[in-house]
């Protein structure tokens, strides 16, 4: 429906700009090289996750920590620490280079930071949906950035559903491309973000997630952009009256482990935690759905007023610079033309 003039649109930007182109925390317990016999002693990994308790994330993890607790017999004890207690998310990866935490569930924005080719998969109006999406990363693309980002210091276990995300507003009721101009708008930090939100005319601001409600309250921005089950998990409901669902950006999210954590595991231990990594993202992704509907109807009750794009044509035209600097850098095309291909 809405999708294929998106694609299509990004089709023309795709051969344009290729033509252009033709122009011109120590695991405690153990030391040293993966033992074979590691088994007798304990192993704790502590896991960092920004989101609250009943978030779709935090179950998982939780029930990730009971199943790898089954698969090793009580041998790994994975401890986690949810709503962002240990700092948020910039500070994680710090913590985890720093072999102060050994895993974290993570969006993107920080990963692409260390993999920058990975850019290419959170530029908005890319992925259709999720499945479109997970095709991807569960396939051929997803392996290939699993082994780049496990030179980066990441192993991957699991990918999780972000979700699509879209624009919320205070006071203000957008409704077309025009109605960004001048809005402040909460973004996470990374280039894309900000270049997205400066080529809809508004002004980037950066806040920590944590920060986003209060900024709300305070008057420091407008708008902000995220997934259903976040805008009601971090209450920013409460706030934003104005939900604008664009699903401008649809995105994967990482459980990760440390390299420097992993490689002081056995190998059973590690296949033990790689199997309960995937179980986990299996049952993360099953909860998704269920959320994104009970967020629905909680906004819905809130009195949330929701609108839709008519259509996506104009949103995509303004992205042009941004998606033709990622179709000339050889690092990122391949990627975007499998994606568009598919
Ligand atoms: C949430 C993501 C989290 C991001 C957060 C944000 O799950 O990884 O840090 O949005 O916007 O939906 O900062």
């Amino acid at each position: 429906m809405q999708l294929f003039p998106r694609i299509s649109s990004l089709g023309a930007i795709a051969a344009a700009a290729v033509c252009s182109l033709i122009a011109v925390a120590p695991v405690s317990g153990q030391q040293g090289a993966a033992p074979p016999v590691a088994a007798a002693s304990a192993v704790n990994l502590r896991l960092w996750n920004i989101h609250p308790e009943g978030y779709p994330v935090t179950v998982a993890l939780n029930s990730f920590a009971e199943d790898v607790r089954a698969r090793t017999g009580g041998r790994v004890n994975v401890q986690v620490f949810s709503n962002a207690v240990l700092g948020d998310q910039p500070k994680a990866v710090s913590m985890l280079k720093a072999g102060e935490l050994d895993m974290g569930e993570f969006g993107l924005a920080p990963l692409t930071e260390a993999v920058p080719s990975m850019k290419a998969i959170t530029l908005p109006f890319l992925f259709q949906d999720a499945e479109h999406m997970f095709r991807h990363m569960d396939g051929a693309m997803g392996d290939k950035f699993k082994e780049r980002l496990s030179a980066a210091g990441f192993v991957v276990i699991g990918w999780y559903d972000g979700g699509a995300r879209s624009f919320y507003c205070v006071g203000k009721r957008v409704q077309g491309p025009r109605d960004f101009a001048g809005l402040r708008i909460r973004v996470q930090g990374t280039e894309i973000f900000k270049e997205m939100i400066t080529l809809l005319g508004a002004t980037p601001t950066m806040v920590p997630y944590k920060d986003v409600k209060g900024a709300f309250e305070d008057g420091k921005i407008d708008c902000a952009e995220n997934n259903l089950p976040s805008f009601i998990s971090a209450g920013h409901y409460k706030h934003a009256k104005y939900f604008f669902q664009t699903n401008h950006v649809v995105t994967p999210e990482a459980l990760v482990v440390s390299t420097a954590a992993w490689k002081k595991l056995s190998t059973a231990d590690q296949a033990a935690i790689r199997a309960a990594g995937q179980a986990s993202a299996v049952y993360m992704r099953q909860l998704w759905n269920k959320q994104v509907d009970e967020a629905r109807a909680t906004a819905v009750k809130a009195g949330i007023v929701f609108d839709r794009p008519i259509e996506y044509g104009a949103y995509v035209s303004r992205m042009k610079p941004m998606h033709q600097k990622y179709w000339r850098d050889a690092s990122t095309r391949d990627e975007l033309l499998t994606i568009l291909a598919n």
